[in-house]
């Protein structure tokens, strides 16, 4: 049998840990022939909520689930990690400035960073979903010298699904359809979704849907703003969906895309399209064999351009903010 693969996940008690935490014991994760173990991760308070939720697990007789433990520090939790989801976050608050967002995060992604550099395996590869998810990978990754800085990946697989969804419903096609989706820059409101490389049955989305007025007026900021409208209509944000998106980033990175196909992760930038170097963004990205390649060779045009160019200001700013606060 298979050594189990070690698995940590922090924010564990959270409405995201409760819906991902099962699908990782289930195996959706990393495959249906792979064991795991989960290592979770609470602040002191949710230590006990995390427990019940552990209780379940138990409870589902998962197969592939050879044991949990849960801890309330960051060292003992990522001790021979091979994945980690940093899903737990310091949410803005009332009255809460930027800048407070920003050193409250790297009051947590610096520790965790750390503790990561400490004592994760080798092979580690890290998944941040807590929020500003590309700012709080960037501090995580700067904190940790010793790990290949490609092993440090932000989430926006939930923002590619949700363009997958509202273009497929556009084009009368469904998701499966649709190739090459990209989101470009910071999992925010400036966030590009970018259909001009995206492909319907072979063809240019951007053609086969032919309106460029829903493409700027609709398309772009119902993705962007998706976040918001599920406020609103369930009155908490998304779990499920994130938690799915956290399932598919990984098992993509682990298990590799499909032959003519891509996908969008927040990763190191190597310069590629301009963006500058060591900021962390969305590219189109290929995987193979456990590592991410960034898509080379698009054409960007202008409207393109000045939409990636503002996203990734966006995230230039934030790392200009965590450096002035010394977080990195
Ligand atoms: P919840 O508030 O339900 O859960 C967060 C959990 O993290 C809490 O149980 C809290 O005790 C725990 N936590 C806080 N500080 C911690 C620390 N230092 N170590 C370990 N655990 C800690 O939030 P939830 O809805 O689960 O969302 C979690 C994060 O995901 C938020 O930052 C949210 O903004 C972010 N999201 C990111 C998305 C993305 O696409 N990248 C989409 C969904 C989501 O909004």
């Amino acid at each position: 049998t298979r050594t189990p693969v070690s698995v940590t996940v922090t924010g564990a008690a959270g409405q995201i840990g409760y819906a991902l935490l099962f699908r990782i014991a289930s195996g959706q994760l990393l495959g249906a022939d792979v064991p795991v173990k989960l290592r979770l991760l609470e602040i002191p308070q949710a230590v006990k909520a995390a427990e019940g939720t552990a209780m379940e697990l138990d409870d589902c007789a998962f197969p592939l689930l050879s044991g949990i433990d849960i801890f309330d520090d960051a060292t003992k939790a990522f001790e021979g990690a091979n994945v980690a989801l940093l899903v737990g976050a310091r949410p803005r608050t009332k009255g809460m400035e930027r800048g407070d967002l920003l050193e409250a995060n790297g009051g947590i992604f610096g520790p965790q960073g750390k503790a990561i550099n400490a004592g994760a395996a080798d092979d580690i590869k890290v998944l941040v979903v807590g929020n500003p998810a590309n700012t709080n990978a960037l501090i995580a990754q700067q904190s940790a010298p010793d790990v290949p800085a490609e092993r440090f990946t932000a989430m926006t697989r939930l923002d590619h699904n949700r363009a997958l969804a509202q273009l497929s419903k556009k084009a009368g096609v469904t998701v499966s359809d649709i190739k090459k989706m990209t989101i470009w820059g910071n999992h925010s409101a400036t966030q590009y979704p970018d259909i001009f490389h995206a492909e319907i049955g072979g063809k240019s989305a951007a053609e086969v849907v032919g309106d460029q007025n829903w493409l700027e007026n609709d398309f772009i900021p119902t993705v962007a703003k998706r976040g918001a409208a599920i406020i609103e209509a369930r009155g908490a944000s998304s779990a499920a969906s994130a938690a799915s998106a956290a399932i598919d980033h990984v098992h993509t990175w682990v298990n590799g895309t499909a032959e003519g196909d891509w996908t969008s992760m927040a990763v190191v930038s190597d310069g590629s399209y301009g963006v500058p170097e060591g900021l962390i963004s969305s590219f189109p990205v290929t995987t193979e064999n456990g590592e991410w390649k960034i898509v080379q060779g698009l054409e960007i045009d202008e409207f393109s351009r000045g939409r990636i160019d503002a996203t990734v200001n966006e995230l230039a700013e934030e790392r200009d903010a965590v450096r002035k606060l010394g977080l990195i």
